[in-house]
């Protein structure tokens, strides 16, 4: 770890954002030991954790503190009301121990502004959603948000593995913000068509916390990547 970041909220982002196995976990297990239990065991092959309502409504907030002594957390409540209620959202989980949080984009500018102002920038946009809905509304409006979440200083934005094409045009449209990519696994995505196409980390869910195995199901995805980066080096 580069001893230059400091260390201001968020500051464990910063320095996951450094990719070290360029996956996310999305830990959407109701119960707050399975989730302690899952997040451990997995942890050598992740950089962060995404948390959001399922298990926040299971295991109470305080899971977020928890978690996030553990490794950074991404708290994914796709924050999408008027800029004060998106302020008063994000300052919450930034208290709890949130080294970035999750907005949607269609709220417009000003309700990214706030989300961007109160987390000092640690905001990732969602573009167009991986499931086939995510074609109806997100699809036509997708490339709009990502230019926003550009020009309104977001950390990055959420792009979909299940449409590896998307994430290649929202890479030019986005130049060097990150980009987080959902929908590995369960959704039929894969990581390493998900990375090639410009995704910075991917986000894996079912395919990890509903394995008999967790931490054997990420080293397995952690392997998948290792040889895919190995291979783009030679
Ligand atoms: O791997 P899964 O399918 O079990 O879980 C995927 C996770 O990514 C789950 O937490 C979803 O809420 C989230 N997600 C999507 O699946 N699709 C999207 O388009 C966006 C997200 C997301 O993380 O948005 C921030």
């Amino acid at each position: 770890m580069s001893a230059t970041i400091p260390k201001y909220p968020g500051y464990a982002i910063a320095r996951a954002m450094v990719p070290k196995s360029r996956m996310i976990l999305a830990l959407d297990v109701a119960e707050g030991g399975d989730a302690l239990r899952i997040a451990k065991s997995a942890r050598p092959y992740l950089d962060a954790v995404k948390i959001n309502w399922p298990l926040v409504l299971g295991a109470g907030p305080k899971i977020i503190t928890k978690i996030s002594k553990l490794m950074p957390v991404i708290c994914d409540f796709k924050i999408a009301d008027i800029p004060n209620t998106d302020r008063l959202i994000v300052e919450q989980a930034m208290r709890l121990g949130a080294s970035a949080v999750i907005a949607h984009g269609f709220t417009g500018s000003d309700s990214l502004k706030a989300c961007v102002e109160a987390s000092g920038g640690k905001v990732f946009v969602v573009t167009e959603m991986s499931h086939p809905g995510g074609k109806e509304f997100t699809q036509p409006n997708a490339e709009r948000i990502a230019a926003m979440a550009k020009e309104q200083g977001a950390m990055g934005i959420v792009a979909p593995a299940t449409r590896p094409e998307r994430i290649a045009r929202m890479r030019e449209i986005v130049g060097g913000l990150k980009i987080i990519s959902p929908g590995v696994g369960a959704q039929g995505g894969r990581a390493s068509d998900a990375l090639r196409s410009g995704a910075d980390f991917v986000i894996v869910g079912r395919a990890i916390y509903e394995a008999a195995d967790p931490a054997e199901a990420a080293k397995s995805i952690a392997d998948e990547i290792s040889k895919y980066l190995r291979e783009r080096k030679s």
